[in-house]
């Protein structure tokens, strides 16, 4: 049976209404939307499913709950397969849990399919504050992640192939911006730099701010920043991470900035390294999204919004 929704997470709820909790998602794609929404490129899942296969009663152990012996089979080969992705015992667990309890024994095709239909209904969750087309663009993180690296091509981007006209805020933190090259760069290509905030010049189409990268532990550098973003109010802001770091770090670095609220993840450095194990631990434990990647120095190469699906894809590719 066929069933739609928005997101992953609303066919899925669908598909457990209809057929119950046990339910075998068979394919999951997203595709154009079917209503108006389509003439603005919206776009809807659908999700093909099936009733379980009825159960062969399992001689339950005397002391052991009934439901709990049916499900193992389903259990030990979904921790199996979340094992063998490479993801986090964390991120094993949070999937784990966020699939329905079913006592059907699955395939493994079929556990893939779960773990798909999981994976991609907590992506497109952590999504939801990200804006389809953003105005008001900040990257922060830890210094040199990438952040200006990242800005200077986004710029390009918008100005020459989308024709928007941009503005860019180059400002001090504690410590003065030293991204020299990006105010070159955007000097170039004709857009101009503010180095002082100034709320009275008219609004772009779009704005980007570039901040220093900062030590979130230290609290006065901190309330400078949040003051900045304040000030400039983004409705696109990106924690900005160099995907080539440890796993431990950046998963510190996500805890540190979460108090900025970021509204999703920009990841540097792809070029380094392209592990889908360590991008989903990262989305998983933030609950926010991967909005763009960049992988190298190369202006304006290697900048890409990729989303749950590619991602998700990758993974798999690993087994
Ligand atoms: N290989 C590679 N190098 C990169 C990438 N992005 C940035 N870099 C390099 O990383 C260094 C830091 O990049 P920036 O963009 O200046 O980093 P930043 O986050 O703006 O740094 P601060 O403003 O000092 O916090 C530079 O030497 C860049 O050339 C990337 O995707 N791949
Ligand atoms: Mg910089």
């Amino acid at each position: 049976m066929l069933f739609k929704g928005h997101t992953a997470e609303e066919a899925l709820a669908k598909v457990h209404q209809s057929l119950g909790s046990s339910a075998i998602v068979v394919q999951l794609k997203r595709v154009p939307s079917a209503g108006v929404g389509r003439i603005w490129g919206a776009m809807e899942i659908e999700a093909w499913a099936q009733a379980p296969a009825p159960l062969t009663p399992i001689p339950a152990a005397a002391d052991a709950p009934v439901a709990r012996v049916r499900s193992a089979p389903k259990e030990a080969r979904t921790m199996e397969l979340l094992r063998s992705l490479g993801l986090n015992e964390e991120s094993a667990r949070r999937v784990h849990q966020s699939i329905p309890v079913s006592g059907a024994a699955l395939t493994n095709q079929e556990a893939c399919l779960q773990l798909g239909a999981a994976l991609l209904a907590a992506w497109d969750k952590g999504t939801t504050r990200i804006p389809k087309t953003p105005h008001r663009i900040a990257l922060i993180g830890a210094a040199g992640s990438g952040k200006s690296i990242a800005t200077a091509k986004w710029i390009t981007i918008e100005s020459l192939r989308h024709r928007q006209d941009c503005r860019i805020w180059c400002l001090d933190g504690i410590v003065a911006n030293s991204a020299e090259f990006l105010s070159q760069h955007a000097e170039l290509l004709g857009i101009p730099v503010e180095t002082t905030w100034n709320p009275g010049l008219p609004p772009c189409s779009r704005e980007f701010l570039d901040l220093p990268g900062w030590n979130p532990t230290d609290p006065d550098v901190s309330d400078r920043m949040a003051n900045l973003l304040d000030r400039f109010e983004p409705d696109c802001l990106l924690l900005t991470l160099n995907a080539a770091y440890e796993a431990s770090i950046l998963q510190n670095q996500v805890v540190q900035f979460m108090p900025f609220r970021p509204h999703g993840l920009f990841l540097t450095h792809l070029d380094e390294c392209q592990s889908p194990s360590k991008v989903w631990d990262l989305v998983l434990a933030s609950g926010i999204a991967v909005f763009g990647t960049s992988s190298g120095r190369f202006i304006p190469g290697g900048f890409d919004r990729t989303g749950g699906e590619a991602w998700m894809e990758r993974l798999f590719e690993q087994v």
